[in-house]
């Protein structure tokens, strides 16, 4: 009975497990728009928000309104894009479908909102807003309502990008405003306040990335006025390699973490992790910058399909849930051989 009910309760972890597994392995069509880059552009006259291939090729307009529209975010599936607006008259968090349709206010406040970006889970946004009289880091559920206080520094809290384990987000602290930021992390409900970066003034760092596969951070620091360097940094700090060797910044990691978008001469740029491999993808006389990587289809076989996002949602979980169940699998064998029934 014993070794029964050893097998009977791995065959449900096992189930349970693969449960897990099935439901981030999306069933039926892809439910976004598979590997675009969100960016910024006045191409058109004013700022809009637009997206397009890796290559650069098809870029759309998908805010497509009059007033002043900034940093877009794909949403985990890229389903939805979340983005800054001033159409309103003053600044505001907007989410919109990924073609552009149903653009809707979210973070609803008077005071300054902006800078989204998507929990891994897509159920919340985190932003940064001016309401308390100086910037901090705020997280909301995804249709604007249960807004909360992350942050409590008395400087500028701004620049938030979630952990893919959805336990942490990385922000800017900037003592003046003017310069001086440095990275840090902290947990979602505002504890455990961890600095990556300390450098003295003039040295600033700003844009934090988090990679998909958590471990690292990229981010911009600029060491003079306009010298702007692509670095990546582990997650709890050091390790940092520079990646860039010219004036480059505001770094997005590809959802399967082997490349970076980024911004260099007023265009959107791609390159290798490593920082080889650098490509002009939007090459167009206007401004163009904040790129945002979406999610991307990694295959789709008998209605199934498996996508990588940036923020780890997909199928690149599933591998882990039956590594799992063989590791549970294999100690229940074990116990059942060697007579332990517990
Ligand atoms: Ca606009
Ligand atoms: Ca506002
Ligand atoms: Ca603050
Ligand atoms: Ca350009």
């Amino acid at each position: 009975m014993l070794k029964l009910s050893i097998i009977g309760f791995v065959a449900l972890a096992v189930h349970l497990f693969l449960g897990s597994a099935e439901s981030q392995v999306h069933a039926g069509t892809f439910p976004g728009i598979s590997d675009r880059i969100a960016f910024v552009s006045n191409r058109d006259g004013d700022l809009e928000i637009y997206a397009m291939d890796p290559d650069g090729s098809n870029p759309v307009n998908l805010s497509n309104d009059p007033g002043i529209d900034l940093d877009p975010s794909w949403s985990p599936d890229s389903t939805k894009v979340a983005f800054t607006s001033y159409r309103d008259g003053n600044y505001e968090v907007y989410v919109m479908d990924a073609d552009g349709s149903n653009q809707v206010n979210v973070s609803d406040h008077p005071s300054t909102d902006l800078d989204p970006t998507w929990s891994p889970d897509g159920a919340s946004i985190a932003f940064a807003t001016f309401r308390d009289g100086n910037y901090e880091i705020y997280t909301m559920s995804a249709d604007g309502s249960s807004q909360s206080r992350v942050t409590f520094n008395f400087v500028r809290d701004s620049d938030p990008s979630w952990s893919p384990d959805g336990t942490r987000i990385a922000f800017t602290l900037d003592q003046t405003g003017a310069g001086t930021g440095d990275l840090y992390v902290i947990d979602t409900d505002g504890t455990d306040q961890l600095g990556i970066t300390s450098t003295p003034f003039p040295t600033s760092e700003y844009d934090p990335s988090w990679s998909p596969d958590g471990t690292r951070i990229a981010f911009t620091r600029t060491a003079v006025s306009g010298a702007h360097r692509i670095y990546v940094a582990n997650a709890n700090g050091g390790g940092e390699v520079q990646l860039t060797n010219t004036t480059a910044y505001a770094p997005s990691w590809s959802p399967d973490g082997t490349r970076l978008a980024f911004v260099a001469q007023d265009d959107i740029y791609v390159m290798n992790a490593d920082g080889t491999g650098q490509v002009n993808i939007s090459n167009n006389a206007a401004w163009d910058s904040e790129p945002d990587w979406g999610a991307r289809l990694l295959n789709a076989v008998g209605g199934s399909v498996e996508f990588v996002s940036r923020s780890g949602e997909g199928g690149v979980r599933w591998p882990i849930y039956v590594i799992g169940a063989m590791l549970l699998l294999g100690a229940a064998q074990w116990a059942v051989s060697h007579g332990k029934a517990y």
